[in-house]
């Protein structure tokens, strides 16, 4: 089949995703075709099955915002006709679905009729899109997709709660694809180069916007690091990350606290982690914790949104209400104080992980896809 796959190139979840998808699709034999602004951050892999069309935008002098989704609408409609594209699935909302949707329109002029499935991700429904400057215009498009899916059952709680939906969401998780996991040379596993080896070495990823509570990050280390040695390992890049570097320095811990930037390599770094903090406002989902549970490291997180879908309590990690750093300084030193119960988080988190592998939410996609190429006219 050849699918066009719209999606934001950067280092979020959304995109990771829609990227992973395509890569593991490519691999089954399908012609991908990734309709973005930019090559997606991890869109490595060397296919013939895999193309990119880049979307430009051009700067005139007359507008103050550079008008994308026409630029989006307009290389979908060359893209389709060009390749001959069966489906377009848009992931994450804003603007992707909507522009979809005028793309849709303007194919249905030359007699091309093209499905669009629409995946929500997380802020497109919670955060941004519900904001009533977007909120028409995504219910607009949520409505007028052929197939809409989200990442977790509490996205399409949320979505059927702040919307007028009128589609079934069909909720397929995100997932994980452990061969990559198995393929991982142990012997790259420098762990000494970045800690001693009494600590614990703690990690957070993420793009360090305000709803990912980076303050929390740092609090509940300072908690921990005063009872068990360890290094705290930031990795991502974005809007707090100059106030979380002072809170660090205020704080004192600043030989404790390595700041990485944006990394390709979270495999990697998440193959010497001890322990996994993702203290957000609200999550979908919680993509990063599934990654580092699939690396055998226990969660401490939120028990927020689709999170305690994927952090089990006691079982993968803990979890505990937004903002309660006391509690999740008490649990991440529950979890490190003592090996034999680390070890066990460690292997209960990666084999709770394997529920989300990607041999099982491949062919749910794939599924789709034939179901509404079929049944489409
Ligand atoms: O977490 C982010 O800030 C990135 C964001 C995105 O849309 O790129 O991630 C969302 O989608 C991920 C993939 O489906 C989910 O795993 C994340 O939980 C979700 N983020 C939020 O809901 C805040």
């Amino acid at each position: 089949m050849k699918i066009g796959i719209v999606c934001y190139p950067t280092f979020g979840g959304s995109g990771v995703v829609a990227t992973e998808l395509g890569i593991a699709l490519a691999d089954k034999g399908h012609e991908i075709h990734f309709i973005t602004y930019r090559q997606p951050v991890r869109l490595n892999a060397l296919s013939r099955n895999i193309h990119f069309h880049e979307v430009f935008v051009e700067e005139y002098p007359l507008f103050k915002f550079q008008p994308y989704e026409l630029a989006l609408s307009t290389k979908l409609v060359s893209v389709v006709k060009q390749f001959g594209i069966d489906i377009l699935h848009v992931h994450y909302a804003i603007p992707h679905a909507y522009a979809a949707y005028m793309a849709k329109q303007m194919l249905k002029e030359d007699g091309i009729e093209i499905p669009i499935i629409t995946t929500l991700h997380g802020t497109d429904i919670t955060l941004v899109g519900s904001h009533p400057n977007y909120k028409t215009a995504v219910e607009f498009s949520i409505n007028n997709s052929d197939v809409v899916t989200a990442v977790s059952k509490s996205l399409r709680e949320d979505t059927l709660r702040l919307f007028n939906v009128r589609k079934e969401i069909d909720v397929i998780y995100n997932f994980i694809d452990f061969e990559k996991y198995a393929m991982q040379d142990i012997t790259d596993c420098k762990r000494s180069s970045l800690a001693d080896d009494n600590e614990k070495i703690i990690t957070h990823v993420s793009n360090f916007r305000p709803v990912k509570r980076i303050s929390d990050v740092i609090e509940v280390f300072y908690k921990v690091q005063q009872q068990i040695p360890s290094k705290l390992l930031m990795v991502g890049d974005g809007p707090e990350s100059e106030s979380a570097e002072q809170q660090v320095y205020d704080l004192g811990i600043e030989e404790k606290v390595l700041f990485l930037g944006n990394s390709n390599e979270i495999d990697k770094i998440l193959c010497f982690s001890d322990l996994f903090i993702l203290p957000s406002k609200t999550e979908s989902f919680g993509l990063a914790a599934l990654e580092a549970m699939a690396a055998r490291t226990p969660v401490i997180s939120t028990n927020t949104g689709g999170l305690p879908e994927v952090n089990i309590h006691g079982e993968t990690g803990f979890l505990s209400s937004v903002g309660a750093v006391d509690d999740m300084a008490k649990n991440a030193i529950t979890i490190l104080k003592d090996d034999s119960q680390l070890e066990k988080f460690k292997t209960q988190a990666q084999n709770f992980a394997h529920r989300f592998s990607l041999d099982k939410v491949l062919p749910v996609y794939e599924d789709m896809y034939k179901e509404l190429k079929a049944n489409y006219c």
